[in-house]
Protein backbone atom coordinates (compact mmCIF):
# COMPACT_ATOMS: atom_id res chain seq x y z
CA UNK A 1 0.00 0.00 0.00
CA UNK A 2 1.71 3.51 -0.96
CA UNK A 3 2.48 5.99 2.01
CA UNK A 4 -0.43 8.36 2.57
CA UNK A 5 0.66 11.92 2.13
CA UNK A 6 -0.37 15.34 4.19
CA UNK A 7 0.53 18.78 3.26
CA UNK A 8 1.32 20.83 6.42
CA UNK A 9 0.56 24.81 6.45
CA UNK A 10 2.46 26.53 9.04
CA UNK A 11 5.11 23.75 9.50
CA UNK A 12 7.33 26.20 11.02
CA UNK A 13 5.47 26.54 14.20
CA UNK A 14 4.57 24.70 17.35
CA UNK A 15 1.91 22.51 16.25
CA UNK A 16 3.25 22.19 12.65
CA UNK A 17 6.66 20.61 14.12
CA UNK A 18 4.78 18.04 16.38
CA UNK A 19 1.95 17.25 13.84
CA UNK A 20 4.89 16.74 11.35
CA UNK A 21 6.76 14.47 13.92
CA UNK A 22 3.52 12.73 14.71
CA UNK A 23 2.51 12.11 11.00
CA UNK A 24 5.93 10.65 10.22
CA UNK A 25 5.79 8.02 13.19
CA UNK A 26 2.60 6.90 11.35
CA UNK A 27 4.34 6.60 8.10
CA UNK A 28 2.84 9.57 6.27
CA UNK A 29 4.92 11.39 3.25
CA UNK A 30 5.44 14.62 4.89
CA UNK A 31 5.08 18.18 3.13
CA UNK A 32 5.54 21.41 4.70
CA UNK A 33 4.84 24.97 3.26
CA UNK A 34 7.41 27.62 4.30
CA UNK A 35 7.82 30.48 3.17
CA UNK A 36 10.86 32.02 1.32
CA UNK A 37 11.31 34.60 4.63
CA UNK A 38 10.30 31.65 7.08
CA UNK A 39 12.67 31.54 9.94
CA UNK A 40 12.85 27.43 9.62
CA UNK A 41 13.12 27.61 13.21
CA UNK A 42 11.01 23.63 13.49
CA UNK A 43 12.30 22.66 9.94
CA UNK A 44 14.18 19.24 10.70
CA UNK A 45 15.69 17.29 7.47
CA UNK A 46 12.25 14.42 8.43
CA UNK A 47 9.99 16.24 6.13
CA UNK A 48 10.24 17.78 2.27
CA UNK A 49 9.20 21.39 1.98
CA UNK A 50 7.68 23.49 -0.69
CA UNK A 51 7.84 27.22 -0.97
CA UNK A 52 4.37 29.55 -0.93
CA UNK A 53 3.01 32.30 0.30
CA UNK A 54 -0.77 31.57 1.58
CA UNK A 55 -1.32 34.95 0.64
CA UNK A 56 -0.59 34.24 -2.81
CA UNK A 57 -4.12 31.85 -3.77
CA UNK A 58 -1.67 31.50 -7.23
CA UNK A 59 1.17 29.94 -4.96
CA UNK A 60 -1.66 27.76 -2.69
CA UNK A 61 -3.14 26.41 -5.78
CA UNK A 62 0.15 25.64 -7.38
CA UNK A 63 1.46 23.56 -4.30
CA UNK A 64 -1.93 21.71 -3.88
CA UNK A 65 -1.78 20.95 -7.59
CA UNK A 66 1.82 19.71 -7.39
CA UNK A 67 1.14 17.95 -4.28
CA UNK A 68 -2.11 16.19 -4.46
CA UNK A 69 -2.04 14.96 -0.92
CA UNK A 70 -4.43 12.87 0.62
CA UNK A 71 -4.75 15.18 3.73
CA UNK A 72 -4.16 19.05 4.13
CA UNK A 73 -3.58 21.05 7.82
CA UNK A 74 -4.12 24.51 7.32
CA UNK A 75 -2.17 25.50 11.18
CA UNK A 76 -0.54 28.88 9.24
CA UNK A 77 -2.00 32.42 11.21
CA UNK A 78 -0.76 35.60 12.97
CA UNK A 79 -1.85 33.61 15.94
CA UNK A 80 -0.49 36.62 18.36
CA UNK A 81 -3.58 37.90 19.48
CA UNK A 82 -1.89 41.43 20.85
CA UNK A 83 0.14 41.63 17.66
CA UNK A 84 -3.86 41.25 15.52
CA UNK A 85 -4.61 44.79 17.74
CA UNK A 86 -1.52 46.38 15.95
CA UNK A 87 -1.33 44.27 12.38
CA UNK A 88 -5.40 43.74 11.98
CA UNK A 89 -4.58 43.77 8.14
CA UNK A 90 -1.67 41.64 8.07
CA UNK A 91 -3.69 39.22 10.52
CA UNK A 92 -7.13 39.20 8.17
CA UNK A 93 -4.57 38.57 5.30
CA UNK A 94 -2.73 35.39 6.74
CA UNK A 95 -5.51 34.48 8.85
CA UNK A 96 -8.92 34.30 7.14
CA UNK A 97 -7.95 34.88 3.30
CA UNK A 98 -4.95 32.06 3.65
CA UNK A 99 -7.34 29.90 4.84
CA UNK A 100 -9.71 30.94 2.12
CA UNK A 101 -6.97 30.31 -0.32
CA UNK A 102 -6.34 26.86 0.66
CA UNK A 103 -10.00 25.95 0.19
CA UNK A 104 -10.48 27.19 -3.26
CA UNK A 105 -7.42 25.18 -4.32
CA UNK A 106 -8.85 22.28 -2.90
CA UNK A 107 -11.97 22.84 -4.48
CA UNK A 108 -10.67 23.75 -8.04
CA UNK A 109 -7.43 21.13 -7.96
CA UNK A 110 -7.78 18.29 -5.52
CA UNK A 111 -11.71 18.04 -4.16
CA UNK A 112 -11.37 14.62 -2.49
CA UNK A 113 -8.61 15.60 -0.29
CA UNK A 114 -9.37 16.32 3.23
CA UNK A 115 -8.97 19.45 5.17
CA UNK A 116 -8.35 20.62 8.93
CA UNK A 117 -8.77 24.36 9.96
CA UNK A 118 -7.22 25.26 12.78
CA UNK A 119 -10.01 27.08 14.70
CA UNK A 120 -9.21 28.84 18.08
CA UNK A 121 -11.22 29.29 21.27
CA UNK A 122 -10.75 32.68 20.90
CA UNK A 123 -13.66 32.97 18.72
CA UNK A 124 -16.07 32.52 21.65
CA UNK A 125 -14.56 35.67 23.02
CA UNK A 126 -15.31 34.82 26.43
CA UNK A 127 -18.92 33.80 25.97
CA UNK A 128 -19.96 30.90 27.83
CA UNK A 129 -22.85 28.11 28.47
CA UNK A 130 -24.20 27.43 32.18
CA UNK A 131 -24.72 23.84 32.91
CA UNK A 132 -26.89 23.82 36.80
CA UNK A 133 -26.80 20.90 38.69
CA UNK A 134 -27.52 19.66 42.00
CA UNK A 135 -24.18 18.99 44.01
CA UNK A 136 -23.34 15.77 44.37
CA UNK A 137 -23.40 15.37 47.82
CA UNK A 138 -27.29 14.86 47.66
CA UNK A 139 -27.95 18.31 49.44
CA UNK A 140 -29.66 21.32 48.29
CA UNK A 141 -26.74 23.33 47.12
CA UNK A 142 -26.70 23.66 43.16
CA UNK A 143 -23.25 23.90 41.19
CA UNK A 144 -22.93 25.94 38.11
CA UNK A 145 -20.49 25.25 35.12
CA UNK A 146 -19.58 27.67 32.93
CA UNK A 147 -17.85 26.25 29.57
CA UNK A 148 -17.56 26.73 25.58
CA UNK A 149 -18.69 23.98 23.95
CA UNK A 150 -19.41 23.67 19.67
CA UNK A 151 -23.13 24.99 20.68
CA UNK A 152 -21.54 28.44 22.20
CA UNK A 153 -22.02 31.46 20.98
CA UNK A 154 -18.98 33.15 18.84
CA UNK A 155 -18.55 36.65 19.79
CA UNK A 156 -14.70 37.61 18.66
CA UNK A 157 -12.91 39.99 20.60
CA UNK A 158 -9.96 41.31 18.58
CA UNK A 159 -9.08 41.39 14.57
CA UNK A 160 -7.31 37.72 15.64
CA UNK A 161 -10.80 36.38 16.45
CA UNK A 162 -12.54 37.81 13.90
CA UNK A 163 -10.49 36.47 11.45
CA UNK A 164 -10.19 32.76 12.57
CA UNK A 165 -14.26 33.15 12.97
CA UNK A 166 -14.04 33.98 9.25
CA UNK A 167 -11.72 31.06 8.56
CA UNK A 168 -13.87 28.67 10.30
CA UNK A 169 -17.17 30.04 9.04
CA UNK A 170 -15.48 28.93 5.55
CA UNK A 171 -14.43 25.73 6.53
CA UNK A 172 -17.99 24.69 6.80
CA UNK A 173 -19.69 26.28 3.56
CA UNK A 174 -17.28 24.60 1.79
CA UNK A 175 -17.99 21.34 4.18
CA UNK A 176 -21.83 21.85 2.86
CA UNK A 177 -21.14 23.61 -0.24
CA UNK A 178 -18.90 21.29 -2.39
CA UNK A 179 -18.98 18.00 -0.19
CA UNK A 180 -15.43 18.65 0.63
CA UNK A 181 -13.99 16.52 3.64
CA UNK A 182 -13.08 19.58 5.91
CA UNK A 183 -13.26 20.10 9.19
CA UNK A 184 -12.28 22.68 12.26
CA UNK A 185 -10.53 21.63 15.48
CA UNK A 186 -11.90 24.85 18.00
CA UNK A 187 -8.89 24.83 19.93
CA UNK A 188 -8.41 25.98 23.16
CA UNK A 189 -4.80 26.76 24.28
CA UNK A 190 -1.92 24.50 24.17
CA UNK A 191 1.46 25.04 24.68
CA UNK A 192 4.68 23.33 24.94
CA UNK A 193 8.75 23.48 25.10
CA UNK A 194 8.23 24.66 21.40
CA UNK A 195 5.81 27.77 22.32
CA UNK A 196 6.89 30.85 20.79
CA UNK A 197 8.84 33.03 23.40
CA UNK A 198 5.84 36.29 23.26
CA UNK A 199 3.65 33.82 24.38
CA UNK A 200 2.57 34.15 28.34
CA UNK A 201 3.78 30.92 29.34
CA UNK A 202 6.88 30.48 27.64
CA UNK A 203 7.66 33.97 28.54
CA UNK A 204 6.94 32.80 32.31
CA UNK A 205 9.09 29.36 31.74
CA UNK A 206 12.05 31.28 30.29
CA UNK A 207 11.95 33.48 33.22
CA UNK A 208 11.86 31.26 35.12
CA UNK A 209 14.77 29.15 34.04
CA UNK A 210 16.64 32.58 34.16
CA UNK A 211 15.85 32.87 37.61
CA UNK A 212 17.72 29.66 38.23
CA UNK A 213 20.57 30.44 36.54
CA UNK A 214 21.06 33.76 38.98
CA UNK A 215 20.16 31.48 41.85
CA UNK A 216 22.88 29.27 41.10
CA UNK A 217 25.42 31.59 40.86
CA UNK A 218 24.85 33.64 43.72
CA UNK A 219 24.92 30.14 45.43
CA UNK A 220 28.51 29.05 43.90
CA UNK A 221 29.40 32.76 44.96
CA UNK A 222 29.53 33.90 40.84
CA UNK A 223 27.68 37.06 42.22
CA UNK A 224 28.37 39.07 45.25
CA UNK A 225 25.08 39.85 46.82
CA UNK A 226 26.23 42.63 49.28
CA UNK A 227 23.62 40.48 52.06
CA UNK A 228 20.98 41.78 49.82
CA UNK A 229 18.28 39.04 48.52
CA UNK A 230 18.95 37.70 44.85
CA UNK A 231 15.91 38.66 43.22
CA UNK A 232 17.28 42.30 43.78
CA UNK A 233 19.76 41.63 41.50
CA UNK A 234 17.13 39.94 38.56
CA UNK A 235 14.85 42.69 36.73
CA UNK A 236 11.56 41.30 37.41
CA UNK A 237 9.36 40.01 34.71
CA UNK A 238 6.65 42.14 33.71
CA UNK A 239 2.98 41.16 33.04
CA UNK A 240 -0.09 42.32 31.76
CA UNK A 241 -4.01 41.45 32.46
CA UNK A 242 -3.19 38.01 35.05
CA UNK A 243 -6.78 37.77 35.80
CA UNK A 244 -7.43 35.42 33.31
CA UNK A 245 -8.61 32.08 32.95
CA UNK A 246 -7.31 29.21 30.38
CA UNK A 247 -7.92 25.68 29.62
CA UNK A 248 -4.20 24.84 28.64
CA UNK A 249 -3.26 21.88 27.29
CA UNK A 250 -0.28 20.52 25.45
CA UNK A 251 0.65 20.58 21.57
CA UNK A 252 1.65 17.26 21.27
CA UNK A 253 -1.91 15.79 22.34
CA UNK A 254 -3.69 18.12 20.05
CA UNK A 255 -1.99 17.25 16.96
CA UNK A 256 -3.41 13.31 17.27
CA UNK A 257 -6.97 15.16 18.10
CA UNK A 258 -6.05 17.03 14.36
CA UNK A 259 -5.08 13.48 12.55
CA UNK A 260 -8.26 11.61 14.03
CA UNK A 261 -10.23 14.46 12.89
CA UNK A 262 -9.24 14.45 9.63
CA UNK A 263 -9.73 10.55 8.97
CA UNK A 264 -12.89 10.45 10.80
CA UNK A 265 -15.67 9.14 8.55
CA UNK A 266 -17.66 12.39 8.31
CA UNK A 267 -16.23 15.67 8.48
CA UNK A 268 -17.64 17.81 11.63
CA UNK A 269 -15.98 20.94 13.70
CA UNK A 270 -14.90 19.94 17.46
CA UNK A 271 -13.67 21.18 20.45
CA UNK A 272 -10.50 20.13 21.60
CA UNK A 273 -9.63 21.20 25.42
CA UNK A 274 -8.56 19.31 28.62
CA UNK A 275 -12.03 20.17 30.18
CA UNK A 276 -9.93 22.11 33.02
CA UNK A 277 -9.50 25.78 33.32
CA UNK A 278 -6.59 27.61 35.05
CA UNK A 279 -5.77 31.49 36.15
CA UNK A 280 -2.67 33.02 35.15
CA UNK A 281 -1.79 32.76 38.77
CA UNK A 282 -2.05 29.27 39.11
CA UNK A 283 0.16 29.19 36.12
CA UNK A 284 2.80 31.69 37.79
CA UNK A 285 2.67 29.69 41.05
CA UNK A 286 3.09 26.20 39.78
CA UNK A 287 5.77 27.25 37.75
CA UNK A 288 7.98 29.37 40.03
CA UNK A 289 7.10 26.47 42.16
CA UNK A 290 9.34 24.79 40.58
CA UNK A 291 12.51 26.52 42.18
CA UNK A 292 10.25 26.71 45.63
CA UNK A 293 10.31 30.50 45.68
CA UNK A 294 6.96 33.14 45.24
CA UNK A 295 6.18 34.52 42.03
CA UNK A 296 4.88 37.48 43.79
CA UNK A 297 8.67 38.84 44.83
CA UNK A 298 9.53 38.26 40.85
CA UNK A 299 7.00 40.17 39.13
CA UNK A 300 5.28 43.07 38.44
CA UNK A 301 2.37 44.60 35.99
CA UNK A 302 2.97 46.25 33.00
CA UNK A 303 -0.32 48.38 32.11
CA UNK A 304 1.52 48.61 28.52
CA UNK A 305 1.50 44.91 28.65
CA UNK A 306 -2.71 44.67 28.21
CA UNK A 307 -4.86 44.30 25.34
CA UNK A 308 -7.52 47.13 24.08
CA UNK A 309 -10.11 44.32 24.56
CA UNK A 310 -9.38 41.04 26.59
CA UNK A 311 -10.67 37.09 26.81
CA UNK A 312 -11.47 36.34 30.55
CA UNK A 313 -12.43 33.07 30.64
CA UNK A 314 -11.87 29.78 28.88
CA UNK A 315 -13.20 26.33 29.81
CA UNK A 316 -13.75 23.39 26.79
CA UNK A 317 -16.17 20.51 26.73
CA UNK A 318 -14.52 18.04 25.32
CA UNK A 319 -17.66 15.61 25.07
CA UNK A 320 -18.16 15.52 22.04
CA UNK A 321 -14.77 14.71 20.46
CA UNK A 322 -14.05 11.93 23.08
CA UNK A 323 -17.56 10.06 22.27
CA UNK A 324 -17.57 10.57 19.16
CA UNK A 325 -13.24 10.18 18.06
CA UNK A 326 -12.29 8.71 21.28
CA UNK A 327 -9.65 11.79 21.81
CA UNK A 328 -8.59 11.96 25.09
CA UNK A 329 -5.69 14.44 26.67
CA UNK A 330 -2.70 12.58 28.29
CA UNK A 331 -0.58 15.74 29.68
CA UNK A 332 -2.51 17.12 33.19
CA UNK A 333 -1.45 21.07 33.89
CA UNK A 334 1.13 20.23 35.91
CA UNK A 335 3.16 17.87 34.11
CA UNK A 336 3.04 20.99 31.37
CA UNK A 337 4.35 23.52 33.53
CA UNK A 338 7.39 21.63 34.80
CA UNK A 339 8.00 20.08 31.29
CA UNK A 340 8.26 23.48 29.92
CA UNK A 341 10.33 24.92 32.41
CA UNK A 342 12.68 22.01 33.27
CA UNK A 343 13.19 22.26 29.54
CA UNK A 344 14.62 25.71 28.88
CA UNK A 345 17.69 25.85 27.72
CA UNK A 346 18.12 22.53 26.81
O1 LIG B 1 -0.34 33.37 25.89
P1 LIG B 1 -1.29 34.34 25.31
O2 LIG B 1 -0.73 35.39 24.43
O3 LIG B 1 -2.42 33.48 24.59
P2 LIG B 1 -3.93 33.83 24.12
O4 LIG B 1 -4.13 35.27 23.91
O5 LIG B 1 -4.87 33.15 25.08
O6 LIG B 1 -4.00 33.11 22.70
C1 LIG B 1 -3.41 31.84 22.44
O7 LIG B 1 -4.39 30.82 22.57
C2 LIG B 1 -5.49 30.91 21.64
C3 LIG B 1 -6.43 29.73 21.90
O8 LIG B 1 -5.83 28.53 21.54
C4 LIG B 1 -4.96 30.89 20.21
F1 LIG B 1 -5.97 30.99 19.34
C5 LIG B 1 -3.97 32.02 20.00
O9 LIG B 1 -3.41 31.91 18.71
C6 LIG B 1 -2.84 31.88 21.02
O10 LIG B 1 -2.14 30.69 20.77
O11 LIG B 1 -2.06 35.10 26.50
C7 LIG B 1 -2.76 34.40 27.50
C8 LIG B 1 -3.30 35.38 28.51
C9 LIG B 1 -4.03 36.56 27.88
O12 LIG B 1 -5.20 36.82 28.61
C10 LIG B 1 -3.06 37.74 28.05
O13 LIG B 1 -3.68 39.02 28.16
O14 LIG B 1 -2.22 35.94 29.24
C11 LIG B 1 -2.40 37.36 29.35
N1 LIG B 1 -1.09 37.99 29.53
C12 LIG B 1 -0.72 38.70 30.65
N2 LIG B 1 0.53 39.17 30.50
C13 LIG B 1 -0.07 38.02 28.66
C14 LIG B 1 0.96 38.75 29.26
N3 LIG B 1 0.07 37.46 27.43
C15 LIG B 1 1.25 37.64 26.79
N4 LIG B 1 1.41 37.07 25.57
N5 LIG B 1 2.28 38.37 27.34
C16 LIG B 1 2.19 38.95 28.59
O15 LIG B 1 3.12 39.60 29.06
Amino acid sequence: MSKKSALIFGVTGQDGSYLADYLLSLGYSVTGVVRRVSTRKNVYNKYNTVEADITDSTNVSRVIKLIKPDEVYNLAAQSHVAVSFEEPGHTWDVTAKGALNILEAIRNEHPTAHYFQASSSEMFGGQYTQRISLAKDGGTEVEIEKFQNELTTFSPKSPYAVAKLAAHNFTSVYREAYNIHASSGIMFNHESERRGENFVTRKITKYVASLRHYMNDVMNGVWVDNGSKVHHLCPKLKLGNIDVWRDWGHAEDYVRAMHLMVNAPYPDDYVIATGKTHSLTNFLEEAFGVLGVNWKDYTEIDDSLRRPNEVVYCKGDRSKIKTCLHWEPTIDFKTLVQRMVNNEGR
